[in-house]
């Protein structure tokens, strides 16, 4: 038999290095899942079949930021291309190469009102606003896929391809004939180096020097500068606030490491950044301006891969566009070493401080269990080269605060999309991308209803294929959607609406024990570490559901006069909880007041 359309772009894709697809099948593509049967020499990439195709998506987002490669996904048409929408965005939003495949009815009828017929092209117009295409003849497939992943890499985007149904099982044409109006186009894709000029880093050098208290902030752009960052700080005495996706660059055992920024941010962070002279940014778009030094109090450098991204949160002396090792190594050479060290020192002592509080608060009793506590304890024990995954929840809060990386680890969440449901899919993406590391994914109790229970059963369909099956899914069971009932409690100033905000209880440890994994549910402060020994020494992936307490609040490292006044009204205004609210606030604040002396 002749090599179709669909054999050769699974062909192009490998050559590409993708070996591995997340996806979901459908009549719009079964001319691809027909050729990935077909899969004779074992070089094509395979498909692995989650439960949908969001999930797939995070997936391929998962890939790409655990292993710096291109992530793909693969739909059918119509419902499973849509499917996927919110996983591209979450991929495009934090900037990971993402190529999604998707399939189309058959192009004779297209046009025709046809079932499941939806305009693909329009649809996936901005998510793939950098490249999207829909084939019309063989003799594309090998352009389309080349330049979707030529671009997705070289763009760090999402990009896509849609393939009407028919089409894939047509005859393949892998060299197009040499005539006007082909394309003839190659694989391959290197990447360039950008380093800044020698005026601009001279530039930046002089603002660098005249500073005093030198504050750096830095975000995914610096994962693999962390060797740079550090000597920078070093010579500059400066203190290191690490954004959400930038916290693997550093690790937290370093002491004038100051833990994340903003809302979910640790009070050192925002020390660093009220006290600073000077500002330096490296790979970082973090959003909240009010976490960063007020105009005009601090000069500011930034270094940036993407000249867009430059001078965007902060009116900065010198933009840099470069990557972030290399300019950073280029800057080193002309800093000079701030002999005065008393800007470090103040740091590492606020930095000490706050760890301390960070256990105080951790301790603190809770009704059953303080969600701080089970972080602790985590941290604690964190396995070397641990992969850590938090979805969006008031998780993302302790991940932030609590958990302390050590060097090797790598970790990651929806930053930028904030979109909930990433947690487990990229905890799975990450067992794939490197089966020999121990996983982590931190997740709550309603985006594990949303999409994690469901997704489970692709953990308890491939477990066995993974040489260390430490897998471990820890369910904050709260019963609430937490983050967003704080939220309404402390930006609107309203009550908890349990209407909208509690939710129904779910036996997730004894699901998983259904499906062949371990189950472990604690709802006993004191059974908290022998629970995470257990589930690190498993041997199997675990779902490790720890029974907190929703009225813990997830404090913000500075708490405005708006906010403190809109808490008052939500528990003013009868919030069904306000008793055990203040209670447990005053507890947390207290920790603070201890710590503080
Ligand atoms: C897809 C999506 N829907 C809604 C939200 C808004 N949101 C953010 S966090 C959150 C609550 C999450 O609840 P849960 O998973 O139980 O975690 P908890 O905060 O209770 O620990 C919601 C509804 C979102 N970010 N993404
Ligand atoms: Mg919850």
């Amino acid at each position: 038999m002749s090599q179709t359309v669909g054999d050769y772009l699974l062909d192009r894709l490998a050559i590409w290095g993708v070996n591995r697809i997340y996806g979901y099948p459908g009549d719009g593509i079964n001319g691809l899942m027909g050729a990935f049967s077909r899969s004779s020499n074992g070089k094509r990439p395979e498909f692995i079949q989650v439960r949908h195709e969001e999930m797939a998506a995070f997936m391929a987002c998962g890939h790409a930021k655990f292993t710096g490669e291109l992530g793909v996904c693969m739909a059918t048409s119509g419902p499973g291309a849509i499917h996927l929408l919110n996983g591209l965005y979450d991929a495009k939003l934090d900037h990971q190469p993402v190529v999604a495949i998707v399939g189309q009815q058959a192009r004779a009828g297209l046009g025709g009102n046809y079932q499941q017929e939806v305009d693909l092209v329009t649809l996936f117009k901005d998510v793939a606003h950098e490249f999207v295409q829909m084939a019309y003849d063989p003799a594309q497939i090998r352009h389309l896929v080349d330049r979707a992943c030529r671009i997705a890499l070289a763009e760090r985007t999402v990009t896509a391809i849609i393939v009407p149904n028919d089409l894939q099982e047509a005859d393949a044409v892998p060299q197009p004939p040499h005539k006007h109006g082909t394309v003839h186009s190659g694989p391959g894709y290197t990447a360039r180096r950008v380093v800044p000029s020698d005026d601009a880093l001279n530039r930046a050098a002089e603002v660098l020097n005249a500073g005093e208290r030198v504050a750096m902030l830095v975000g995914q752009g610096a994962l693999g500068a962390g060797d740079e960052v550090s000597a920078v700080a070093e010579l500059l005495g400066a203190g290191v606030a690490k954004a959400l996706l930038g916290k693997g660059v550093l690790p937290d055992d370093l002491p004038y490491v100051t833990g994340s920024i903003g809302l979910l941010g640790t009070k050192p962070s925002w020390d660093l950044m009220q006290g600073c002279d000077t500002l330096l940014m490296v790979g970082s778009s973090f959003p909240y301006s009010e976490f960063l030094p007020e105009e005009g109090q601090a000069r500011g450098v930034q270094i940036d891969i993407d000249g867009r991204m430059v001078g965007i949160r902060y009116p900065m002396e010198v933009n840099l566009v470069g990557d972030s090792a290399e300019t950073l190594r280029a800057l080193m050479a002309r800093l000079k070493r701030k002999e005065d060290r008393s800007w470090r020192q103040q740091i590492e002592g606020e930095v000490k401080k706050w760890w301390d509080l960070i256990e105080r608060r951790a301790r603190q009793p809770a009704d059953p269990i303080n969600p701080q506590l089970v972080f602790h304890e985590l941290s604690k024990r964190l396995p070397d080269g641990a992969i850590l995954t938090s979805d969006s929840g008031s998780a993302a809060n302790w991940f932030a605060r609590d958990v302390r990386l050590a060097h090797g680890m790598m970790a990651s969440l929806s930053g930028t999309l904030a979109t909930m449901g990433p947690g487990v899919p990229y905890a799975i993406a990450a067992k794939f991308a490197h089966p020999e590391r121990p996983v982590v994914a931190l997740v709550g109790d309603g985006a594990m209803q949303m999409n994690g229970i469901n997704e489970l059963i692709t953990i308890a369909k491939f477990r066995e294929r993974w040489s260390d099956q430490r897998l471990i899914v820890l369910v904050l069971n709260n019963r609430d959607l937490n983050q967003v009932t704080w939220e309404q409690r402390a930006m609107e100033g309203n009550p908890k609406f349990e209407g909208s905000q509690d939710l129904p209880d779910f036996p997730y440890a004894r699901y998983a024990e259904l499906l062949g994994l371990v189950g472990i549910r604690v709802d006993d402060p004191n059974q908290v570490s022998r629970a995470w020994d257990q589930a690190l020494t498993a041997g199997r992936p675990v779902v490790l559901e720890a029974v907190t307490d929703p009225e813990v609040p997830p404090l913000p490292p500075h708490i405005t006069i708006q906010q403190a006044k809109a808490m008052s009204s939500a528990l003013l205004g009868g919030d069904p909880n306000a008793a055990r609210i203040v209670r447990q606030t005053f507890r947390q604040k207290v920790g603070e007041f201890f710590a503080a002396r």
